[in-house]
């Protein structure tokens, strides 16, 4: 399997932690491309020039991140599963929807201020992101800790495997840190950042740093 990615992309990084958590890993070829270049090898593969995309063995491109990660859970029945019983917990499909929606808020304000400049952020779209930030931390943390199981660090993270919604979460606020350091996540929402602490140090976070 191809995975098109580059460094700095919350999707991409979700999905390479995904590999690593199912074991899947040395079955994937890295390539690494910018999408904002288009370069031919991408479109080839996503006419939307979008990254990540997975390639599987025979040929067939699979484009956005939540496609790819259900693709992957399939390919090591056996191990620790990462989605599969998502729909029988609808909390954890609450949780993967919030940091989904923390992911695309935090990665638009990201672009729009890179066309835009900070005024971006004036803007009614860019005020509406940034509001969705702060809201849904609050979310997070509120299911955090009214329902201390589903991210629970000692119960959930020292087993194997780790709850898509909590790859999800937990990338998502990597990014806000390593592009939206402004944002005070920590100091508003401590419980938040201690769960974050045990996320931070599985293998599949420390191997695939945002650079
Ligand atoms: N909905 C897509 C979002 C993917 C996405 O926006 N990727 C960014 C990189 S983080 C990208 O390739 N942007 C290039 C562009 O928008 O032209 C997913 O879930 O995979």
């Amino acid at each position: 399997m191809k995975l098109y990615l580059n460094a700095t992309s919350p999707y991409a990084r979700a999905v390479r932690i995904a590999a690593i958590e199912k074991q899947l890993v040395q079955q994937l070829e890295l390539v690494w491309v910018d999408p904002w270049q288009s370069p031919e090898a991408l479109l080839a593969v996503n006419p939307a020039a979008k990254i990540p995309v997975l390639v599987t063995d025979t040929g067939e491109p699979i484009t956005e991140t939540l496609n790819i990660l259900f693709y992957l859970d399939q390919q090591a029945p056996n191990g620790p599963q990462l989605l599969s019983q998502l729909p029988s917990h609808p909390q954890s499909l609450t949780l993967l929807g919030y940091g989904q929606a923390l992911m695309d808020a935090a990665f638009q304000t990201v672009i729009a201020r890179k066309h835009g400049g900070n005024r971006a952020d004036q803007h009614e779209l860019g005020k509406r992101r940034i509001q969705a930030i702060h809201r849904l931390l609050a979310a997070i943390d509120h299911h955090f800790t009214a329902q201390q199981h589903h991210l629970d660090n000692e119960q959930r993270l020292t087993r194997p495997g780790i709850p898509i919604c909590n790859v999800a979460i937990g990338v998502a606020l990597a990014y806000l840190d390593f592009r939206l350091s402004e944002i005070p996540w920590r100091s508003d929402f401590p419980a938040l950042a201690d769960w974050m602490e045990s996320v931070e140090a599985r293998e599949s976070f420390t191997a695939t740093r945002f650079e």
